[in-house]
């Protein structure tokens, strides 16, 4: 039998931030993660960290090799057609966005806590939450089937979107709202200069793309791709000419391509789950809610919802105040549904639909037009993606 104040479930990007912020105040954690360290690490995801994620970083003392490592980015580009349009982050807000890939912020965050002597499971099995609405909730699982136990004040919900706390709240009291569009994107990373110094989102008749990268020599590239397509339908060469025929003719020219080093298909959803907090359960990041990847929201809600619960816990166990922890969920859906409607409208603005009429084709590029041409509509875009204030 064990004992800590706050018991995580899940070992992504959003458990270990919680801990790290959490033992940094002398907040006991114990991290329950189903797979391995390098599993986790395995997993090539999100590419643009906001300011607010930045911060956070920080504050739980992981921010220098980010700092000294990351490219700071004050624009990007939209292109449809061969037309092309820059966005000036900066000029618009202030602020700009941060290339360090999620991959990496898992591995310092790994790395503080190891170095911390912090407690983390790994291969959990059989997961399951108790009396989350009493004042004693406890956690049961296996490792390699030997049986134990965790008491604890709260419980995080940190385990993705396929993980089991969102369930653990009963059906009666559970709301789930969800969209799941007509496609899915194919990535791949390659060990080539990036194309372009800033991102590269890009509308054309053959579908979305994405130009972005991680460093000097490391770039990740998307191409929108049918929902039946399997990653070993798509050869390095069939994804590079396929790539070629959706950017614009100034980037194909300075593409330089090469061998994949990673290839990997995800569908594309919009899923928000209500509320976030169930007694003393509080879901967290992807464990709650999803965005598609066209805004570079996921890893970002997921910071904000562990920068207010941590607020909230902290309150708490410093002050014996319960108002942080009782906001939680109001606070925190109330920024994710704004990133949400983000997500959403960046992903109507340039994928290709199946079932797109010659009518919606006209309303999608007079919205492309009208972003070029309006100052007003780029602050819009430029405030969401730089990310909304906490
Ligand atoms: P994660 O990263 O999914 O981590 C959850 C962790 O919980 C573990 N787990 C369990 N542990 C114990 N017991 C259980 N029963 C458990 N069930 C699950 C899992 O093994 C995992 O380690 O969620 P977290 O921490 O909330 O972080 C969220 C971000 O990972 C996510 O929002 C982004 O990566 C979303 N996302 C992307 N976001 C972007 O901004 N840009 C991208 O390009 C981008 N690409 C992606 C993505 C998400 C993907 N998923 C979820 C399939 C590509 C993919 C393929
Ligand atoms: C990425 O670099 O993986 C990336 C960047 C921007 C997005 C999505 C993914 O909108």
């Amino acid at each position: 039998m064990m004992r800590t104040q706050v018991a995580i479930v899940g070992g992504g990007p959003s458990g270990l931030l919680l801990s790290q912020l959490l033992d940094r105040q002398g907040i006991d954690t114990i991290v329950l993660e189903r797979k391995t360290k390098d599993y986790v690490l395995g997993r090539i995801r999100a590419g643009i960290l906001e300011v607010g994620f930045v911060e956070l970083m920080r504050e739980a003392g992981v921010g220098a090799r980010m700092d000294a490592e990351s490219y700071i980015h004050d624009g990007t580009i939209i292109s449809y057609g061969d037309e092309q349009f820059g966005i000036n982050f900066k000029d618009h807000t202030g602020t700009s966005v941060v290339v360090y890939g999620q991959t990496e912020v898992t591995r310092d965050l790994y790395d503080a806590r190891e170095s911390a002597g912090g407690k983390i499971e790994f291969n959990t099995e059989n997961v399951v939450i108790h009396d989350a609405k009493t004042d004693a909730p406890f956690i049961t699982y296996s490792v390699g089937g030997d049986p134990r136990h965790i008491d604890c004040d709260f419980v995080a919900g940190c385990d993705g979107f396929h993980g089991i706390s969102r369930k653990t709240i009963p059906d009666h009291v559970r709301r789930e709202y969800e969209k799941v569009y007509p496609f899915g994107w194919l990535g791949i990373l390659s060990e080539t200069p990036p194309v372009d110094d800033e991102l590269i989102y890009a509308n054309s008749e053959h579908g979305f793309a994405l130009c972005s990268m991680r460093n000097a020599n490391l770039s990740r590239y998307y191409i929108q791709c049918s929902l039946s397509d399997s990653v070993e339908d798509w050869t390095d060469d069939a994804f590079w000419a396929e790539l070629k025929r959706r950017i614009p003719k100034s980037a194909v020219e300075k593409l330089v391509t090469g061998p994949s080093i990673e290839k990997s298909i995800a569908p594309l959803r919009s899923f928000v789950t209500e509320p976030m907090r169930w007694g003393r359960l509080f879901l967290c990041g992807d464990a709650a809610h999803i965005v598609p990847p066209t805004g570079a929201k996921g890893l970002n809600t997921a910071a904000s919802d562990i920068h207010y619960l941590y607020r909230g816990l902290l309150q708490y166990y410093q002050d014996k105040d319960t108002s942080g922890i009782d906001a939680y969920s109001d606070r925190a859906l109330a920024r994710i549904w704004k990133a949400e409607r983000f997500s959403w409208w960046m992903t109507n603005l340039l994928h290709r639909y199946p079932d797109q009429t010659e009518f919606d084709l006209k309303m999608q590029r007079a919205d492309l037009e009208f972003l070029r041409s309006n100052k007003e509509a780029q602050s819009v875009m430029a405030q969401n993606y730089v990310g909304l204030p906490y």
